[in-house]
């Protein structure tokens, strides 16, 4: 059995609290303790007179509920998480120190938040936007954040364009348009004039952006980190999380009317999952690299808009991460976390990447802000559970009642207590790196190659990858109101790749103009701009397969959410096998009927049903079963909501059987103006494997092949034959 360490929502706590709730007579109370008598009126002088200033009970209610809300996140405001925990598989030594990473047997605690990073609180989950990825790990040395992204890059190399950026993308500020959105004037005005963020614009119009589930995305530390081992070795390392579901999205249709039928997609997907006991899981993976090797890479490794390519230094697979358990309280756990990337433990360190530096003056300066002050550790939540002792005391909000006289160091008073630790105690040491150079405002000239890896990235993905990245970046484009910001942008685009750039200006409808000049703000003063041109990318051909999704392998269903689309007189043996085939294989099989309640079947069986198709949609899911019944197939035919939601899963490339007469539902649906003609009586679709149906087949004969249709999660041919000519 593992070793399971204390969890963070401190245990004896919550019993003391359940145990006074229980002992409670249970009568309403101010914050004081003391009884209210009357909570239907406030004290007034006179019944129709005016209130009093002396109402104390009425002020200390309205005060609290005044302050309920604290300020959201400035960015990330959007967010789920989930409890967990991370076993390393095997002891890593070698490479770190760090506790966490040495006992398989030992399981750290984690606390996971996901995010949006452009959006409101209240905003949608699907908007096109970074994930974020922020993992506490609560060590017995203490606690440690990984604070990443679900992509490997980041639009700027300096923090110091941080506040830019986010002023750029956030809604504009003269209307607060557009909400959780990039597509306005504002966002583009600033990258076309930031060569830098290219690659990062290229992960960002990817379907990366608009992932189907938290649980299937891959996450990135982003920056290089360091490890260091026992004898003070250190190496560079990249960190990755690499979802055991596959990487999986939906489509810019889809999100666009996910964010209609329901804006909490992800954060439902998140929480219904792990109460179902589907508990997501995840690999940590470190691609690790010597420290004599550092300048052996056409980049620069302290750079954030670069990622070492998997082909080039492959991950390493170290241990696993499952979340478990759904937080108990949404403000106490995911709104009050602070997560921050200079929490570490011994064994991991720093390098100087300038984002990450900066990074870690924002993180406390933003906690003292909202979570009200520097006691903001204290907060469950945030509570290590490794001991603490130090001389830090009082300020807003202390929890801790500190005993004893003396609160410095060093000290006699206290017995020379709390004293400090040398390494062999667990002391944490700064990396001890050599440094050498003047104090200059400067960045350096191996930064400068700023396509070379957004074109890798372009050519690395399929063709319906590349073409919904062009799609997206004519819908950006599309919506940003200057011509010359989209004119500059379309010429950066060049810069990464040719056809790209012709595809976008064609939706555009505008001609592909050079970029005059150098678009390089940060040259020197003093420096010469010939040394300092962003390289126009290599037209190689080399590929990462590793940066695609659709390449990347597939394996089963789990998880994966099946509607079965049925009303009264559906053959119930040709729903209930199919519903236990993808049960078995892992998946849910839902009901979709065009009312609420119960069906039933041509057996007289009751059924109950999930969803009326007033309340769903087929984009909210993976894919779609059509059972036979004449009854039920006749009232199909007669609901255009159900046409509706066949033909959608048709064009987002799903997976569609159906069996029996639930066969003229789909010929019916997907014989529309644009779709491929299929009047055969037969209704055999054999040239695409995603539609099996079959109408003389059982549900039983059908299963299996269906299965398979959905494990790809999209038959993308289908998108080919629909696509715009442009
Ligand atoms: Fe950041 C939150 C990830 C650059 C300043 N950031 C925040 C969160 C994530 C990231 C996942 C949400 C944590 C949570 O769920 O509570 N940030 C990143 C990554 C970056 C990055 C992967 C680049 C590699 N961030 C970055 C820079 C700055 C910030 C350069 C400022 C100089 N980030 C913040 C912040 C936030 C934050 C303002 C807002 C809320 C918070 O910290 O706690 O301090």
């Amino acid at each position: 059995m593992p070793k399971e360490r204390s969890k963070p929502t401190n245990k004896k706590l919550r019993e003391l609290e359940q145990a006074k709730e229980e002992s409670h007579d249970q009568h309403l109370t101010t914050n004081q303790g003391l009884r209210i008598n009357d909570d239907q009126n406030s004290l007034k002088a006179g019944a129709r007179g005016p209130s009093l200033l002396e109402d104390f009970i009425l002020r200390e209610k309205i005060t609290h509920f005044d302050h309920e809300r604290i300020p959201e996140r400035v960015v990330h405001a959007r967010g789920s998480a989930a409890h967990g925990y991370f076993q390393v598989y095997k002891p890593m030594a070698h490479l770190t120190r760090a506790k966490f990473l040495q006992d398989p047997s030992a399981r750290t605690p984690v606390f996971v938040r996901f995010s949006t990073v452009a959006g409101s609180r209240g905003s949608t989950d699907l908007a096109r936007d970074v994930r974020g990825f922020a993992v506490k790990f609560y060590t017995e040395e203490g606690n440690y954040d990984l604070v990443g992204n679900n992509m490997p890059v980041f639009f700027i190399q300096d923090a110091v364009k941080f506040p830019d950026l986010i002023h750029a993308v956030k809604p504009e500020p003269h209307n607060e348009i557009p909400q959780a959105a990039s597509a306005h004037d504002t966002f583009w005005d600033f990258i076309s004039l930031m060569p830098e963020s290219m690659h990062m614009i290229m992960w960002v119009m990817s379907d990366r952006a608009i992932p189907r589930s938290f649980r299937m995305m891959e996450g990135f530390g982003v920056h290089t980190f360091r490890f260091v081992n026992d004898q003070g070795v250190g190496r560079f390392v990249k960190f990755h999380w690499k979802p055991l579901l596959g990487v999986h999205s939906v489509l810019w249709d889809e999100a666009q009317k996910i964010s209609g039928l329901d804006p909490d997609f992800l954060r439902r997907d998140l929480w219904e999952a792990i109460e179902a006991g589907n508990y997501p899981e995840w690999e940590l993976g470190v691609q690790v690299v010597e420290e004599k090797d550092e300048q052996k890479f056409e980049f620069d490794l302290l750079d954030p808009t670069k990622l070492i390519p998997e082909e080039v230094v492959p991950v390493m697979r170290i241990g696993k991460m499952t979340l478990d358990r759904n937080p108990d309280n949404f403000f106490a756990e995911t709104e009050q976390v602070a997560f921050h990337p200079g929490h570490l433990v011994p064994g991991i360190d720093f390098t100087n990447d300038p984002l990450l530096q900066g990074r870690l003056f924002s993180y406390t300066d933003t906690q003292l802000i909202r979570l009200g002050g520097p006691n903001f550790h204290e907060i469950p939540i945030n509570r290590p559970v490794a001991p603490l002792h130090n001389n830090q005391r009082d300020g807003h909000m202390r929890q801790t009642i500190n005993v004893g006289e003396s609160s410095y160091h060093p000290n006699s008073v206290g017995g020379g207590c709390p004293m400090q630790a040398k390494a062999d105690m667990g002391g944490f040491l700064s990396y001890a790196e050599k440094l050498i150079g003047s104090k200059v405002r400067e960045r350096s000239k191996s930064f400068f190659d700023h396509f070379s890896q957004a074109a890798l990235f372009y050519r690395s993905q399929s063709a319906p990858e590349q073409e919904h990245m062009v799609q997206a970046l004519q819908f950006e484009l599309g919506k940003v109101d200057r011509p010359a910001i989209r004119e500059r942008m379309v010429g950066l685009l060049a810069h990464v790749d040719k056809t790209l750039a012709t595809r976008v200006a064609a939706g555009l409808g505008l001609p592909v103009m050079k970029l005059e000049g150098t678009l390089n703000l940060s040259i020197p003063a003093d420096g010469d701009p010939r040394d300092y041109q962003p390289k126009r990318a290599a037209a190689t051909s080399e590929k990462s397969s590793a940066l695609s999704m659709v390449l990347a392998p597939k394996e089963g269903i789990r998880t994966r959410k099946i509607a079965v689309l049925a009303a009264d007189g559906v053959d119930g043996d040709a729903l209930s096998t199919m519903q236990t085939a993808l049960k078995a294989a892992g998946a849910q099989a839902m009901l979709v009927a065009p009312r609420s309640g119960s069906l039933k079947t041509a057996q007289g069986r009751e059924v109950k049903i999930d969803f009326s198709l007033l309340t769903t949609g087929s984009v909210l899911f993976d894919a779609v079963y059509i059972p036979g019944g004449e009854q039920s197939v006749n009232t199909l035919l007669r609901t255009p909501k159900a046409q509706m939601f066949v033909q959608e899963a048709y064009l987002h490339c799903k997976a569609i059987a159906a069996v029996a007469a639930g066969v003229d539902v789909v010929q019916h649906a997907i014989t529309a103006p644009g779709m491929p003609n299929s009047n055969e009586k037969s209704g055999d679709f054999q040239q695409d494997e995603g539609l099996v149906v079959a109408r003389d087949a059982s549900a039983k004969q059908v299963a299996a092949r269906f299965i398979k249709a959905i494990e790809p999660h999209r038959h993308w041919a289908r998108e080919k034959a629909l696509a715009s000519p442009l």
